[in-house]
């Protein structure tokens, strides 16, 4: 982090809130957004029934990226035929045997909600709640209510890597919404309002070919921050912002030295959800193939009670 970066309130200063837009009590922000029209716009999108699961694998033998700091999830075996096969081996009528085990994971670790609660600055989260609610657990917008109504509507997949002739973007490479637009453009549809907006960088197969020097100088390419990015998200109402990198923004401002400033501007102030670290390859292959890069997007965080967030399988259908 720059030493003398300025505060996060000063280099947001002038970007856009939906604070009290939807009540004192509100806690899915922009999902709100996302109406029965608007999930029957998003299943008018269904029309030959290919299904794309968007979530990677935990525990891939391959390994798992994760924001610095934090561990990939590590699945344990509990019971399985070896501790069945052995004197004093607790026994079931029937000679019932089974398999058991658990994970231990980040909640943030890998394809994931972030809940509107999850960053905040200047002691307030989404929506004007006290930072201490944080304390212990989430007793304000945490994952719990975006998971209760789940996220269903329109998808639009902007191929950022494929619209710069790259197999990935590169470390630190930047983009703004004037380009989300140029790219779509490009792709032959647009974005439309309450569009739940999923951008392509590939850039998590850097972290295949280079293994641990992928965290060498680790700063993700993304949106970068800007006033009138956040009005564009705000003025096209945007409620969900879900990408294939660990932090779905440029990790550090390259001039101010701020990090993931658009995870407030976008999170605490307007309310837009983050999905992250999501597989979209198969998904870009086939649009790339058939030219239509817009479908039915349904996710179902799991319900975790006060969480910051929480892992999540969204689908894509066409
Ligand atoms: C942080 O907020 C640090 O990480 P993420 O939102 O990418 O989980």
């Amino acid at each position: 982090m720059t030493e003398n970066a300025p505060s996060m309130a000063e280099f947001l200063a002038g970007a856009p809130k939906n604070w009290g837009k939807w009540g004192p009590d509100d806690e899915v922000g922009s999902l709100n957004y996302l109406t029965p029209a608007e999930v029957l716009r998003g299943v008018a999108e269904a029309r030959e029934g290919k299904v794309f699961t968007l979530q990677r694998l935990i525990g891939d033998p391959a390994g798992d990226p994760v924001w610095p700091g934090r561990e990939p999830a590590k699945r344990t075996m509990i019971l399985d035929e070896a501790t069945w096969d052995h004197d004093g081996a607790p026994q079931f009528p029937g000679g019932l045997h089974y398999a058991d085990d658990k994970i231990e994971a980040f909640l943030q670790g890998s394809t994931q909600y972030d809940a509107l609660g999850h960053v905040w600055y200047d002691g307030q989260l989404w929506n004007g709640y006290d930072a201490r609610t944080t304390v212990g657990g989430m007793d304000k917008a945490s994952v719990e209510p975006i998971a209760e109504r789940g996220v269903v509507g329109r998808g639009i997949l902007l191929d950022m890597a494929r619209f710069r002739g790259k197999q990935a973007l590169d470390k630190a490479e930047t983009f703004t919404h004037e380009d989300l637009l140029a790219c779509a453009q490009a792709q032959g549809q647009q974005i439309e309002k309450h569009d739940v907006v999923v951008i392509r960088t590939n850039f998590l197969s850097w972290f295949h070919e280079l293994g641990d020097a992928f965290y060498d100088g680790f700063c993700e390419p993304g949106l970068r921050y800007s006033v009138e990015l956040a009005e564009w998200f705000q003025q096209m109402e945007i409620p969900n912002l879900v990408t294939d990198t660990i932090a779905n923004e440029i990790t550090t401002d390259p001039d101010s030295g701020v990090a993931l400033p658009l995870h407030n501007a976008l999170m605490r102030n307007l309310g837009v959800t983050l999905t992250e670290i999501c597989d979209l390859e198969k998904l870009a292959a086939d649009c790339a193939e058939d030219g239509r890069y817009t479908f039915l997007y349904a996710a179902a965080p799991l319900k975790v009670h006060q969480a910051t967030g929480s892992p999540v399988n969204p689908i894509a259908i066409k």
